[in-house]
C-alpha cells in the first residue's frame, strides 16, 4: 500500500492553512498544525472547524521545544511554515514582536527541522512586501529584483527568506521560498483592504453602516486569490530541487479602482460613501506593486483559476449571504 504524505502547518488556523489544509487533504495527505493559545477559544479555529482530519497541537514558533515535540511525534515530508503577525500597518505597532515571530521564528522552525526531520522539504511564506520601494524598468518585481523594505514586516520577511536560502546552501537542506503578492478571499482578516472594502460595501447597501474610513487609496496592489497560492505552495515543494518562486497574477490595481469595482457592483457610488482617515495611512508606504510570475508558470507550470473580478464577486457574495441572514 502506498504511504500517504504527510504536511505539517504553521498558521493553519489563518487564511491560507485552512485552504492549504483542505487542498492537501484533499489529495490524500495526512495534515497536522499547530495553533496558538488564545483565551477566547471560540474565534479561534472559525476557519478550520469544520475541516475534518487535521491534527492540532498547541505550538509557538518562539516556543522551540512545542515545534520539535510536534515534528518529532508527526515525522512530516513536508513543512509549510506560513506563521506570521501577517498585518504590515501592525507591524508598526508592534515590531518587536513582528520581528520575534517573522524572523526568529522562522530560525526556529529550521532549527526543529534540521534536527528532527532534515529528509523533509521545507516552504517559507515569503512576501512581496520585501521588494518594498523596488521596481525593474519594465514595472515588474520577479525573482531578481532588489529587496528594500519600508516597512518592520517587509524587514523581517527578507530575513526569513535569507535564512531560508542560507540553510538551503550551508547543510543542503530543501528549503524554498515562496515570495507570494497580496492573495485575498472571504476568509481575509477584514482588517486587510480588500476585505474591508466588501464587508463594509455591503453593510453600506444594507441600510447597516454609513461610511467607510479608509488610508492611502493610491497604492497599487497585485491581488489574487489565496486557494490559487497555496496550489503554487504545494507545487514548489514537489520539486526535486529547491528554489525561489514568486507568486503573482501580473495585474495591478489601486485601492480606488478595487472601491470602484466593489461598491458598483452593488449599485453604489463609492465617492459618496469613502472618507480618508489619517489612522489607516501607514508612516512609509509601499507605492506600487506588480509581480511577473513567469519563473513558476514556466518552469512547474501553475496557473490561476480566480479572475480578479471572479475573487471581488465570491467576497461580496460571502458578505451579503451573512449580513442578510442577520437582518432575517
Ligand atoms: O493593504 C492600503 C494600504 O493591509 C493593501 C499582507 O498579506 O500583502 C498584505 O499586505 C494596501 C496598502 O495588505 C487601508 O496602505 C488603504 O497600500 O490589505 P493590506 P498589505 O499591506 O499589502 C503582503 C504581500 C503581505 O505579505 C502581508 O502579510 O491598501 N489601504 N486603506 C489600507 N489597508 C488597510 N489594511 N486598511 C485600510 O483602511
Amino acid at each position: 500500500m502506498v504511504k500517504n504524505k504527510k504536511a505539517f502547518i504553521t498558521g493553519i488556523a489563518g487564511q491560507d492553512g485552512s485552504y492549504l489544509a483542505e487542498y492537501l487533504l484533499s489529495l490524500g495527505y495526512e495534515v497536522a498544525g499547530i495553533v496558538r493559545r488564545n483565551s477566547t477559544v471560540e474565534h479561534q479555529r472559525n476557519r478550520i472547524d469544520e475541516i475534518e482530519g487535521i491534527e492540532l497541537s498547541y505550538g509557538d514558533l518562539l516556543d522551540q521545544s512545542s515545534i520539535e515535540n510536534a515534528l518529532l511525534s508527526f515525522q512530516p515530508d513536508e513543512i509549510y511554515n506560513l506563521a506570521a503577525q501577517s498585518h504590515v500597518r501592525i507591524s508598526y505597532d508592534i515590531p518587536q514582536f513582528t520581528t520575534q515571530t517573522n524572523a526568529l521564528g522562522v530560525l526556529n522552525m529550521l532549527e526543529a527541522y534540521r534536527r528532527v526531520c532534515p529528509k523533509a522539504k521545507f516552504y517559507q511564506a515569503s512576501s512581496s512586501e520585501m521588494f518594498g520601494s523596488s521596481v525593474d524598468e519594465d514595472g515588474y518585481q520577479r525573482e531578481t529584483t532588489p529587496m528594500t523594505p519600508v516597512s518592520p514586516y517587509g524587514c523581517t520577511k527578507v530575513f526569513g527568506y535569507n535564512i531560508v536560502r542560507n540553510y538551503r546552501n550551508a547543510y543542503k537542506l530543501h528549503t524554498n521560498n515562496g515570495i507570494l503578492f497580496n492573495h485575498e478571499s472571504p476568509r481575509r482578516g477584514s482588517n486587510f483592504v480588500t476585505n474591508k472594502v466588501v464587508k463594509s460595501a455591503v453593510m453600506i447597501s444594507l441600510g447597516l453602516q454609513d461610511k467607510l474610513e479608509l488610508g492611502n487609496m493610491d497604492a497599487y496592489r497585485d491581488w489574487g486569490h489565496s486557494y490559487d497560492y497555496v496550489r503554487a505552495m504545494h507545487l514548489i515543494l514537489q520539486q526535486d530541487k529547491p528554489g525561489d518562486y514568486v507568486v503573482a497574477t501580473g495585474e495591478t490595481r489601486s485601492v480606488r479602482d478595487m472601491c470602484e469595482y466593489v461598491f458598483s457592483k452593488l449599485k453604489l457610488d463609492y465617492r459618496d460613501y469613502v472618507t480618508q482617515n489619517p489612522k489607516f495611512i501607514r508612516p512609509e508606504e509601499l507605492p506600487y506593486l506588480k509581480g511577473d510570475s513567469s519563473k513558476i508558470r514556466k518552469e512547474l507550470g501553475w496557473e490561476l483559476t480566480y479572475t480578479f473580478e471572479g475573487m471581488m464577486d465570491e467576497m461580496i457574495e460571502h458578505w451579503l449571504e451573512i449580513f442578510k441572514k442577520e437582518k432575517v
